[in-house]
């Protein structure tokens, strides 16, 4: 664990006990604080008593004014919809409010650092879509380069959790919009910014809010390198903003499409192929078309983005290709399951929104699509231009009947349970075709997480009996 550095002696209030949370506690406990732990769950309390924490209720002014700093969770509402009752009182009474985040930037120099050849770097990776697999495809790259990485964030483990980086180590942090909207330092070495599309709007007032929590990564002291995808409107803002002029290879923009070529330095993918420019001409280039972890347009994104930020971290790019080629992706992601009968099985549990719906539904041709959970604001209305390629939809879930309305003319059957779902569409896909689940909605509806929603859809596809 990377232990907290400048509250020795102080208390400490840690609001939600889950990943983030129990990682915080320990490690502040480990730089000298005292964690004064809270979650609303009794069960969590009771998770964090069996390890010695002893839970004090952060709502209660007495408390809370005893505080130097309140670390959160980033499930925990800090403003919108409406901020959670410990952290409108506690700043209120004026104590900070950090997190996670904020203390690891603020903890991260060590001491014997002096002594490293090559002092350790962070890249940070946010965006609406594809920011898991461009994280995990970073350190994928740099673990097959040999170079000493870890990875942590939105991507399931605790920034505090990690080990203090050694000589030459490289840190890969996924950063979603509640973690980068409140940590009060932030100062990767290389920031990413895939892309943005609407999402978690409630958190943030809205797409403005949404926006300026993530750009957030490239402000506070700004990174040396920032790749961004200017795919979207937010992104063209964002790179314009930070570059003092098109020559500027401080900033690296990415696209999927899009060919960008009058740059200091940009890094695109088109018709399956990745481009490198620098300085008016082409440095590199690879061939993405049968990289079995990274289909689809979409994918071919985020291996712009991960080349992006190898190469600023001073890789090769014969280093990078082969990596590319033997990354397997992550679950719940474009994750091809099984064949069958000449039917492919693809798992994209975490689409929970209609973007990335969308990405899904473009990266094959024929499609068996299963979709539906607890729809997101919209629902699929914003996907009528990306039915092309759905032969016909499998519904599920509580949108069922509304996304049934949504989809018109589209072939569709209201299948309820995942189960049934599955099952119609194995009978009656043809060879050539893809059963994909990208629900464009949330499990919560009828199960705990996406992971969980994906696990039971592997576990069908698994189970379906030889043809
Ligand atoms: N809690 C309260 N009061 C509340 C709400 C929650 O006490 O009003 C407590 C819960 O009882 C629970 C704890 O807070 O014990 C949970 O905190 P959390 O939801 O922040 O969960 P963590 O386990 O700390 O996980 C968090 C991230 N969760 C969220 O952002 C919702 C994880 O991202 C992340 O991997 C982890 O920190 C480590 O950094 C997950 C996620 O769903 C994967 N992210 C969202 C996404 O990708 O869309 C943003």
């Amino acid at each position: 664990m990377i232990p907290v550095q400048g509250y020795a002696g102080a208390r400490v209030g840690v609001l939600g006990l889950g990943r983030s949370g129990l990682a915080a506690a320990r490690a502040l406990a480990a730089g000298g604080a005292v964690p004064i732990v809270w979650d609303d769950s009794a069960e969590a309390r009771a998770r964090a008593e069996a390890e010695g924490l002893a839970p004090e209720d952060l709502r209660r002014d007495a408390v809370l004014a005893r505080l130097s700093l309140l670390v959160t969770s980033p499930g925990i509402p800090h403003l919108y919809p409406a901020p959670h009752p410990a952290i409108a009182r506690a700043l209120d009474l004026g104590v900070p409010v950090d997190n996670d985040i904020g203390l690891f930037f603020r903890s991260l120099g060590q001491a014997d650092w002096s002594a490293f050849d090559t002092a350790p770097r962070v890249v940070a990776v946010t965006g609406s879509n594809g920011k898991s697999t461009t994280t995990a495809l970073i350190h994928h790259i740099l673990t097959e380069a040999g170079r000493p990485a870890q990875m942590a964030g939105n991507i399931g483990r605790g920034v505090l959790d990690l080990d203090p980086p050694g000589n030459g180590g490289i840190v890969v942090l996924e950063l979603s919009s509640y973690q980068t909207e409140l940590a009060r330092a932030l100062t990767p070495d290389v920031a990413v910014f895939t892309n943005l599309s609407p999402d978690h709007l409630d958190r943030h007032g809205g797409m403005g809010g949404y926006f300026a929590a993530k750009a957030r990564l490239f402000a506070l002291g700004g990174p040396d390198r920032a790749v961004i995808g200017v795919d979207e409107a937010e992104g063209r803002f964002l790179a314009g903003a930070l570059a003092e002029g098109p020559g500027d290879d401080r900033v690296i923009r990415i696209s999927s499409g899009r060919k960008l070529e009058g740059f200091g330095w940009s890094v695109f993918a088109r018709k399956g192929f990745l481009a490198e420019w620098r300085k008016g001409r082409q440095v590199a280039a690879a061939d993405l078309r049968a990289l079995p972890g990274l289909p689809g347009a979409h994918n071919h994104q985020n291996a712009a983005a991960a080349w992006a930020a190898a190469r600023a971290l001073g890789l090769a790019p014969r280093e990078i290709e082969g990596a590319l080629a033997s990354f397997r992706g992550l679950p719940h992601r474009s994750q091809f399951l099984r064949e069958r009968a000449g039917v492919r099985f693809v798992n994209d549990s975490k689409a929970t929104n209609a973007d990335a719906a969308a990405r899904a539904l473009a990266a094959f041709p024929r499609i068996r699509w299963i979709a539906g959970g607890l729809a997101k604001e919209g629902g699929i209305a914003a996907l009528a231009p990306h039915l092309g390629s759905v032969v016909k939809a499998y519904l599920i879930g509580h949108s069922a009947a509304d996304f049934a309305l949504q989809l018109g003319d589209v072939p569709h059957a209201l299948c309820g349970s995942l189960d049934r779902a599955v099952a119609l569409a194995a009978a009656e896909a043809e060879p050539g075709e893809v059963v994909l689940l990208a629900p464009a909605a949330a499990s919560f509806d009828q199960y705990p997480n996406f992971e969980k929603r994906g696990e039971h859809f592997a576990a069908l596809v698994a189970a379906l009996p030889d043809p």
